[in-house]
C-alpha cells in the first residue's frame, strides 16, 4: 500500500473524529493530519487515542486562516484534503447565520485555494442532503438524487449548498480535482449533546422531558457513521474528479419514533416527550437516493439501524465522562436558550 498524507479538516467533531479512527485503522501506512478551531463542537479528548498512533497528528487552526493553512500545507504536502469542518447545527443557524457564512462558504474557499497552490491531488467536499431542501411526507416515491435541484431551507443548508457550488466553480475555472459527497443524517459514537439522537438518550438518562419539534413527523434518513466515512473513503480513492455522490442507506424514520424507541430502550415511559413550537422552516423529509455510488462505486451500507442504535445508545452510557464533561459547561446556556419557554 501507498504512503498517502491525508488532512482532515473538522476531525475534532462527530463525523470527522470518526472518520481519523476509520482512516488510521484501514491504512497504517498513510499519515493523518487532523485541523480543527475547536469551536464548541470540538474536543480533542475525542482524539485521545488517536494522538497515540505516530501516525497521526493534529494542528489547532481555523479554516479561515489562509496563512495557517499555507504553512501547513507547505509542512505536510498533503495528497488528499477531505473538508468536514464547518457550523453543523440547524438550530444555531436560525438564531444566528453569521458564523455559518463565515465558516462554511469561506473556509471552503480557502482550502481550496491552498489545494490550487500546493497542487493536492484531490479536495473532497463533505456535504449534506440538505442542499436539496425537503419531500412530502405523502410522496413516499420522491428520492433526492445528485440531479434533484439544489433549494435550501435553513441559513445552514444555504451555506452548505453555496460551498457546494463554489467547489464546482474551482473545478470548472481552475481545474481543481474536487468530489463532493452529499450525505444524509449520521448517528453514532461522539455525535455532539445538541443533535437528537444524543440528546434524546441524554435527557431521558436524566428523566428531563424529552423536547419533540411540531409534530414529531418530520422524517430523516439515518446512517450509521461508520457507513459515511466508508463512502467517503471510496470517492477520495475513486476515480471520482468533478462527481458528487449522495450518500444514504434508505433508512427513513420519524422522528417521534426515534424518540419512542430510545425511550423503549433506555427503559424510560413516554411519559417524557413534550412536544414543543416547531423549528422554524423545519424540513419535512429528507430520503437519499444511493444509486450512482452504489452502482459505480460499489458502496453498501453494512450497520443496520435496529443494530446501530443500540451499539450508538450503548456507547453513551459507556461514555459518560465524554459527554458530561461536554454538558456541564457553555452547553447550558445553549440548551436554556434554545428550549425554555418552547
Ligand atoms: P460537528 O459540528 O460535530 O463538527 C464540526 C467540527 O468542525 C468541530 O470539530 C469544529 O471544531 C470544527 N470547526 C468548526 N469551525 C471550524 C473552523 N472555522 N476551522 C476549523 N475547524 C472548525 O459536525 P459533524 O456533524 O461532524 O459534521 C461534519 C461535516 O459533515 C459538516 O460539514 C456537516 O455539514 C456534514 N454533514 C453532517 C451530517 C450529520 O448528520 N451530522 C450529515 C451530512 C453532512
Ligand atoms: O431537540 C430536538 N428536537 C427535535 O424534534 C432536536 C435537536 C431536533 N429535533 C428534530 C429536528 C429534525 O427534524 O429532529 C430532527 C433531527 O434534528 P438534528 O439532529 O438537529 O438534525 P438535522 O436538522 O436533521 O441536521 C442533521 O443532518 C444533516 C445535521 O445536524 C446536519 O449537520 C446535517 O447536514
Amino acid at each position: 500500500m501507498d504512503k498517502k498524507t491525508i488532512i482532515v479538516t473538522g476531525g475534532a467533531g462527530f463525523i470527522g473524529s470518526n472518520f481519523v479512527y476509520y482512516m488510521l485503522k484501514k491504512y497504517p501506512s498513510y499519515r493523518i493530519v487532523c485541523l480543527d478551531a475547536l469551536t464548541y463542537a470540538g474536543n480533542l479528548s475525542t482524539l485521545e487515542k488517536a494522538m497515540k498512533n505516530e501516525n497521526f497528528r493534529f494542528v489547532k487552526a481555523d479554516i479561515r486562516d489562509a496563512e495557517a493553512i499555507d504553512n501547513l500545507f507547505t509542512e505536510e504536502k498533503p495528497d488528499i484534503v477531505v473538508n468536514f469542518a464547518a457550523e453543523s447545527h440547524v438550530d444555531r443557524s436560525i438564531a444566528d447565520p453569521q458564523i455559518f457564512l463565515a465558516t462554511n462558504i469561506m473556509g471552503p474557499k480557502v482550502l481550496m485555494d491552498a489545494c490550487l497552490n500546493h497542487g493536492v491531488k484531490r479536495y473532497h467536499q463533505v456535504s449534506t442532503d440538505e442542499v436539496y431542501g425537503d419531500l412530502p411526507l405523502d410522496r413516499p416515491d420522491l428520492f433526492f438524487t445528485e440531479n434533484t435541484n439544489l433549494h435550501t431551507s435553513s441559513p445552514y443548508s444555504a451555506s452548505k449548498a453555496s460551498a457546494d457550488l463554489l467547489t464546482m466553480a474551482y473545478h470548472r475555472t481552475y481545474k481543481l480535482p474536487v468530489s463532493i459527497s452529499r450525505c444524509s443524517n449520521n448517528y453514532g459514537p461522539y455525535h455532539f449533546p445538541e443533535k437528537l439522537i444524543p440528546l434524546m438518550i441524554i435527557n431521558a438518562l436524566h428523566d428531563k422531558p424529552l423536547p419533540v419539534y411540531g409534530d414529531g413527523l418530520n422524517v430523516r434518513d439515518w446512517l450509521y457513521v461508520e457507513d459515511h466515512c466508508k463512502a467517503i473513503d471510496m470517492i477520495i480513492h475513486g476515480d471520482c474528479v468533478g462527481e458528487v455522490y449522495n450518500v444514504g442507506g434508505h433508512n427513513e424514520m420519524a422522528n417521534i419514533d426515534i424518540v419512542k424507541l430510545i425511550l423503549k430502550e433506555l427503559g424510560k415511559p413516554e411519559s417524557l416527550i413534550t412536544f414543543v413550537e416547531d423549528r422554524k422552516g423545519h424540513d419535512r423529509r429528507y430520503a437519499i437516493d444511493p444509486t450512482k455510488i452504489k452502482t459505480q462505486l460499489g458502496w453498501e451500507p453494512e450497520t443496520k439501524f435496529e443494530n446501530g442504535i443500540v451499539k450508538t445508545i450503548k456507547w453513551y452510557l459507556d461514555h459518560k465522562d465524554w459527554w458530561e464533561e461536554i454538558i456541564s459547561g457553555e452547553y447550558q446556556n445553549y440548551y436554556k436558550k434554545m428550549y425554555e419557554g418552547k
